[in-house]
């Protein structure tokens, strides 16, 4: 597998993430001398991505659903379109209605859904937060890498690129997104590790395509020498890396990274613009969110810290065995949820972004 060839920007572990794609066994860790117990045949979860029409949200829901079929589980994918709180209200509203098992979220607000996820929690419906964080009790969030690490390693990328000079300006998602702040929050801290790069602007396209390119615009006007821009969400990167496409000549010097699907910038990689960007497999991210709906709401595995999950070679495509320990988030983060972190951020080049699907 190609995949494995692959290095880690910083710590030069391998793509942990893309080798269990296709990930089929359960995650199995039982608590020494407590009562064994299973996922019973049949249950049902709610996954409320933070809109239904984002592709990077559609892979990682077919993830959690995937895990959920394993066992005989549906999955319901409900949600708005816009990247807001109160659009993604009525799905859990819903599926207290429908009597869910668990419920795996990506929050447009950290702390907007609480009142509605509480009401959830009461109902004993299992929360798992994954991709963007929920700050509400009881929760689990399946992380996809490490937060400081994303923020960090991009700038890292973008300071390589640019030769740790010039003015910077981020392109993020929805203004409340938890994730994108939260890596928006240290990539500010790496930044002070390069005094010459000037962060100048941070504008907001919602994760919609039409917005995102507005706010570029407006930002390649005001900024007309820029240096580089890192855009820390799928939908962003992919909107600027077509447009600035279109304009080479205007803005050769330009560097874009961020966070990209490899399918949606293959074809421009490698251009004057984009160099690298990174990223790790969202469809691993919900399988791996679907396995902890299933085993936490069947208590399977507790939500505590120190619990352990791990997932048995016995799965077809499973490549590489790997078990997940609960931990707190980073301190000093102000994120109250238990974490289960899924692998390491990595690095798509000309020379590999053809080699993924996703
Ligand atoms: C976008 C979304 C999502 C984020 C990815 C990287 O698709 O904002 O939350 O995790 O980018």
């Amino acid at each position: 597998m190609k995949l494995k060839s692959l290095k880690h920007l910083a710590s030069k572990k391998t793509l942990i993430a893309l080798s269990v794609v296709g990930m089929v066994a359960g995650l199995g860790a039982v608590p020494s001398g407590a009562a064994t117990k299973t996922i019973p045949s049949k249950g049902l979860v709610y996954i409320i991505p933070k809109d239904t029409t984002n592709p990077y949200e559609v892979i990682a829901d077919n993830g959690v659903k995937a895990a959920l079929k394993t066992e005989g589980w549906k999955g319901v994918v409900d949600s708005g379109t816009v990247d807001t709180a109160a659009a993604q209200e009525p799905a859990i509203q819903a599926a207290i209605a429908a009597k869910a098992n668990a419920i795996v979220i990506a929050a447009n607000d950290p702390k907007a859904l609480c009142p509605e996820l509480e009401k959830a929690r009461r109902a004993k419906i299992t929360i798992i937060g994954f991709d963007s964080d929920n700050y509400c009790a009881g929760n689990l969030f399946i992380n996809q890498a490490n937060t400081q690490e994303i923020g960090a390693s991009e700038v890292d990328l973008l300071a390589g690129e640019i030769h740790d000079t010039g003015q910077i300006a981020i392109l993020s998602a929805a203004a409340t997104a938890t994730n994108q702040n939260a890596w928006i929050g240290y990539m500010k801290q790496e930044l002070t590790k390069y005094p010459k790069m000037t962060l100048v602007a941070t504008v907001y396209g919602n994760d919609d395509p039409t917005v995102s390119l507005t706010v570029l615009q407006g930002l390649l006007t005001q900024y007309p020498n820029l240096a580089g821009i890192i855009s820390p969400t799928t939908v962003g990167i992919s909107t600027a890396a077509q447009y600035l496409s279109t304009h080479e000549s205007t803005y050769s010097n330009l560097i874009l990274t961020g966070l990209g699907l490899p399918s949606q910038m293959a074809t421009y990689t490698g251009d004057d613009n984009v160099k690298a960007f990174e990223l790790w497999n969202p469809f691993d991210l919900g399988s791996l969110a679907g396995w902890a709906a299933m085993e936490i709401n069947s208590g399977v595995v507790a939500n505590k810290i120190g619990a352990t999950f791990s997932i048995p070679a016995k799965g077809t495509k499973l490549v590489e065995a790997k078990s997940w320990t609960v931990t707190k988030a980073i301190a000093g983060s102000g994120d109250p949820s238990n974490f289960v972190t899924l692998g390491a951020p990595f690095v798509f080049t000309a020379a590999n972004v053809k080699d993924f699907n996703f």
